[in-house]
């Protein structure tokens, strides 16, 4: 994945995986995201959305999540509209976490990850982390608010090998090559 996609407004980032075989831990994915302010957009993040933390003004939405992969399509789903995002906020980092607690887990533990992010119908990033094999954690895509006041958005995989624990409060720090 390269290039810029400019002019964003709102988008939807997809993600799925198989859940694991009978007998197994569970696989727990989780979609993460996180504004930075203006001030210091690569500081530390202005507020963290995932699972159990909404977004206070809600303009980053999870419609859909799974501890467990099963069922058919997308497990989980995150909505940014960064249209309505505060002028105060000038970039958003989106990131997976794979949940550690029943057992230590990589992307190369979890069967068939895929991710999507579109703007409308229009796929403007898939991956299926084949990139990342070692990885506990991943940034997935940066958005930021470039001069114009319009976003701007920077595809992506990058591969976090720490405890995930660290990773929502690292993850906006990790640069891209
Ligand atoms: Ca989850």
């Amino acid at each position: 994945m390269t290039g810029v996609n400019k002019g964003i407004d709102k988008v939807e980032i997809a993600l799925r995986w198989d859940p694991s075989p009978t007998g197994q831990p569970s696989t727990d994915l989780d979609l993460v995201a996180a504004p930075y302010p203006a001030s210091d957009p690569h500081g530390d993040p202005s507020y963290v959305v995932h699972f159990d933390s909404r977004s206070p003004d809600g303009t980053i939405t999870l419609n859909r999540d799974s501890r467990d992969g099963l069922g058919f399509g997308f497990d989980e789903v995150m909505t940014l509209e960064l249209n309505r995002l505060d002028p105060r906020y000038a970039r958003v980092v989106v990131g997976v976490v794979i949940q550690q607690h029943q057992a230590r887990r990589t992307f190369s533990g979890v069967a068939h990850p895929g991710l999507r992010i579109r703007q409308g119908y229009t796929v403007l990033a898939e991956d299926d982390f084949g990139g990342v094999p070692g990885a506990t954690a991943a940034v997935i895509a940066e958005f930021t608010r470039n001069d114009s006041g319009a976003w701007d958005f920077h595809p992506g995989v990058e591969g976090f090998l720490d405890d995930p624990v660290t990773f929502t409060r690292a993850m906006g720090t990790i640069r891209r090559a």
